[in-house]
């Protein structure tokens, strides 16, 4: 398999799932600040022109959460067996995709991505993103009040997906104090093994 990585949260969740699973997974530096994702080499592979992307054998992956939901059917494994247990997986990484990622994205990308490029933060998208993740993040708050992990009591390549949206929003300067259940799963991913070996940008 090849991973085309940049050391952002969507290929975080990719790396992370693969160190979880003890995968081996040749890494192909794609570097977003030199825009790298929009050459037309690149752009074969994914059209989109984003990371990550995943090969493997006849198969071209992109979008993290398909990539996270093929690990687990390619190896069974931090995965639910049954179809209603993979289909509460499927609900966690569409909920992030539709109600924390865009919010998330407008707070991190102008407090972190934007000033990386030298750019100027969009403030008002910074304010939106604010205002948007309490009501989201209140659902995950209230949901770790009877699971460990997002899908119970063991770790699984859900797990993978939330950990870094939620550590790049406390370093883009997020508040969790008002969901102590969150930030206690924050420090519990930030201490697994596989995320400490995950590459990072400095101070991130
Ligand atoms: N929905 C996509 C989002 C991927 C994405 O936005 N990746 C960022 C890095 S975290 C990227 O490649 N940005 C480059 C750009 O916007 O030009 C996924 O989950 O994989």
């Amino acid at each position: 398999m090849k991973l085309y990585y940049f050391p952002s949260p969507n290929p975080q969740k990719v790396r992370f799932a693969l160190n979880e699973l003890g995968l081996e997974c040749e890494t192909v530096a794609v570097d977003l600040v030199k825009r790298e994702q929009r050459t037309p080499e690149f752009l074969a592979l994914n059209p989109y022109g984003r990371v990550p992307v995943l090969v493997d054998g006849d198969l071209n992956l992109w979008e993290s959460h398909a990539i996270l939901a093929y690990l687990g059917e390619k190896t069974g494994r931090l995965w639910p067996t049954s179809a209603a247990g993979r289909a509460d997986a499927l609900r966690w990484l569409f909920f992030l995709t539709s109600a924390i990622s865009p919010p998330a994205t407008e707070v991190a990308f102008n407090r972190i991505a934007v000033k990386l490029a030298g750019g100027t933060p969009d403030e008002a998208a910074i304010a939106r993103g604010e205002k948007a993740l309490p009501p989201a993040i209140e659902i995950i708050e209230h949901h770790l009040a009877d699971h460990r992990w997002m899908l119970g009591a063991d770790f699984s390549l859900v797990d993978c997906d939330y950990g870094p949206t939620f550590n790049v929003l406390e370093k883009a300067g997020f508040s969790f104090a008002d969901f102590p259940k969150v930030h206690a799963y924050l420090d519990a991913t930030r201490a697994r093994r596989a995320w400490q070996e995950t590459p990072r940008l400095p101070g991130l």
